[in-house]
C-alpha cells in the first residue's frame, strides 16, 4: 500500500473550526487500514494493465489521485459522526494484474472487517474484480451477492488467454454460483451479438442505455429494487465510459451515445443508499484524455454521491 501525499487533500478553507463550513480536505484522515473504524475509506487502484490487455486507451492509472483532487474541495455536508479515511493506493507492477487484484481484494476485506465501507478509485474496470474478491471473502461463499454495474459494455469476454478490463463478470459468474449480475446502460451497438448471447446464457439482467431516459426511470428503479431484494449483499461499480462522451471525454473508451450524468447519479443514490450496499468503485476515468478536467470533476461528484449514501 502506498500512502498518498497529504498535499493531494488541499483546498479552500472557509473556516478552520466550524464543521458546517468544512470541505472534504478538512475531514479526510490519512490512515493505515488497521486504524480505520466505521464510516468510509477511500482506496486507490493505480492499474491500467487490464485496459492495456483489452486494447483500450491508457491513462486510468492516474485517476485515483486525480479524483482525490476533485473531491478535496467539495463541501462535506454529512453528520458529525460520519468519518472518511484515505488508506492510500495499490499499484499494479508491470503486467502483474492478477496479483494487484489479489492485493486489492485483501485490502477490501480488511476495510470491511472494520465496519468501514470501501470507496475504490480505479483504475481500469479490472478494478472491479479485486473489489469483488474482497467482498466475497468478507461475506463468505454462501451469501448471495448482487453486483450492479453501470456500464455501456457487458465485460463478459473470454478470459482463457488472459483476464482484462473486458472479462471480469464472466470470471465471476462462471466460478461463483451465488453471484448475480445486473448492468444498466448497455449500448445496443457497443457489444457484439456473441456478448448478448453470453449475457442470456449467464442470466444477466440488463437495461439498454436508450431505455434510460432522464425523468422516466421508474421502471429501472423498480428493476433495481427487485434485484436488490433478491440478494443478501449488493456491490456497486461504475464504468465511466457509460456516459455520453460530451459529458465524459476523459475515459478509456468514449461513447458517442451514452447516459446523462443525472441518470447515473440517480442510480448511485438509489443503490448506495440501500442498507445492503457496503462498497462502491469508480473506474475508467482517464485524466490524460480529459478536456478541462470535466470528466475528473464529474467522477468526483459521483464518488461524493456514493459516499453520501454509504457513510451513515
Ligand atoms: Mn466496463
Amino acid at each position: 500500500m502506498n500512502k498518498v501525499n497529504e498535499s493531494i487533500w488541499t483546498g479552500r478553507i472557509d473556516h478552520t473550526e466550524d464543521r458546517a463550513s468544512f470541505r472534504y480536505h478538512q475531514v479526510v484522515e490519512l490512515a493505515d487500514i488497521e486504524q480505520v473504524s466505521g464510516g468510509c475509506a477511500i482506496i486507490g487502484f493505480e492499474c491500467e494493465e487490464g485496459v492495456r490487455r483489452n486494447k483500450g486507451r491508457l491513462g486510468a492509472a492516474e485517476a485515483p489521485n486525480a479524483l482525490r483532487g476533485g473531491l478535496a474541495n467539495l463541501p462535506w455536508r454529512f453528520p458529525e459522526t460520519a468519518s472518511l479515511f484515505d488508506v492510500g493506493n495499490i499499484a499494479c507492477v508491470g503486467e502483474e494484474l492478477e496479483s494487484a487484484q489479489q492485493q486489492l481484494g485483501e485490502a477490501v476485506t480488511a476495510i470491511l472487517s472494520k465496519g468501514t465501507k470501501p470507496i475504490i478509485l480505479g483504475g481500469g474496470h479490472e478494478t472491479l474484480y479485486g473489489h469483488y474478491l474482497g467482498v466475497r471473502e468478507s461475506i463468505g461463499k454462501d451469501a448471495t451477492l448482487g453486483i450492479i454495474n453501470i456500464d455501456a459494455h457487458f465485460d463478459l469476454r473470454p478470459y482463457d488467454e488472459q483476464p482484462s478490463s473486458g472479462t471480469m463478470f464472466r470470471q465471476i459468474l462462471e466460478s461463483d454460483p451465488n453471484a448475480k449480475y445486473f448492468v444498466a446502460g448497455i449500448q445496443r451497438y457497443g457489444n457484439t451479438q456473441e456478448l448478448f448471447d453470453r449475457a442470456d446464457l449467464l442470466s444477466v439482467t440488463y437495461v439498454y442505455e436508450d431505455e434510460m431516459i432522464p425523468g422516466h426511470l421508474d421502471e429501472l428503479m423498480a428493476a433495481l429494487d427487485e434485484f436488490i431484494n433478491q440478494h443478501d449483499i449488493v456491490m456497486l461499480t461504475l464504468c465511466t465510459d457509460v456516459l455520453n462522451a460530451a459529458f465524459a471525454p476523459g475515459v478509456s473508451a468514449p461513447s458517442p451515445f451514452g447516459l446523462d450524468p443525472s441518470t447515473v447519479r440517480a442510480i448511485i443514490r438509489k443503490v448506495a443508499g440501500h442498507s445492503k450496499t457496503r462498497s462502491f468503485d469508480i473506474c475508467e476515468v482517464n485524466p490524460a484524455l480529459d478536456e478541462g478536467g470535466r470528466t475528473v470533476k464529474l467522477g468526483a461528484y459521483f464518488v461524493n454521491e456514493a459516499i453520501a449514501g454509504l457513510v451513515n
